[in-house]
């Protein structure tokens, strides 16, 4: 079995709703055990400005699923929870799930690049990822805790109802 971390977005059709909806998902994923979820988050939008806040969490998994098989899995909860892709980049939309690590792997290849691309920078994924594995390391060898230093909250904050 392989640790996994997979990040969770939303800021359409009831943002909450839509992280919930795929955390039951995950959680009947084939050949894996869900192990934890972070709580939900609040976040500012990272890129275009005029389009809602979003929520984020950071979903733990144990799974003999191989990576492209998760992405497959994943795409369908993305694409069974309504997602369009759209042609603009980092545009709002219902759910986004991102494979963040994969065991210690790193993977290149045309379909999934693991580390996800722009963990290391993005506070709506370092904050949740801390609160449910605070003594991670990355493939690099960077400790998860470090890279706070150098990252702000911008405003992140656990939802409450
Ligand atoms: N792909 C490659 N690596 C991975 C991976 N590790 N996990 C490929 C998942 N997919 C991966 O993804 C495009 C392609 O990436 C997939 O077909 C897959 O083969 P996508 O989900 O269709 O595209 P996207 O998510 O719109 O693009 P992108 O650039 O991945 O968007 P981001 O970077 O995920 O940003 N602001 C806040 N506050 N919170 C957010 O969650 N999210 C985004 C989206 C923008 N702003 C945000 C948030
Ligand atoms: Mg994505």
């Amino acid at each position: 079995m392989n640790t996994v971390f997979i990040a969770v977005g939303s800021n359409l059709n009831d943002p909450i709703s839509q992280a919930l909806d795929a955390i039951e998902s995950l959680k009947s994923l084939p050949q894996s055990q869900f192990i934890r979820a972070s709580s939900l988050y609040s976040s500012s939008p990272m890129g275009p400005q005029d389009q809602p806040d979003y929520i984020n969490a950071v979903i733990e998994i144990e799974t003999s699923l191989t990576p492209i098989e998760l992405l497959n899995q994943t795409q369908a909860i993305e694409l069974g929870q309504g997602r369009v892709r759209k042609e603009e980049r980092w545009g709002a939309r219902t759910l986004d799930l991102d494979i963040l690590l994969y065991a210690q792997e790193v993977i290149e290849s045309e379909r999934l690049t693991v580390p996800h691309y722009g963990m290391k920078e993005r506070e709506f994924v370092i904050y949740p990822l801390l609160e449910i594995a605070p003594n991670l390391y990355l493939p690099c060898g960077t400790k998860l805790k470090e890279l706070t230093k150098a990252v702000p909250l911008n405003g992140l904050h656990i939802w409450q109802a």
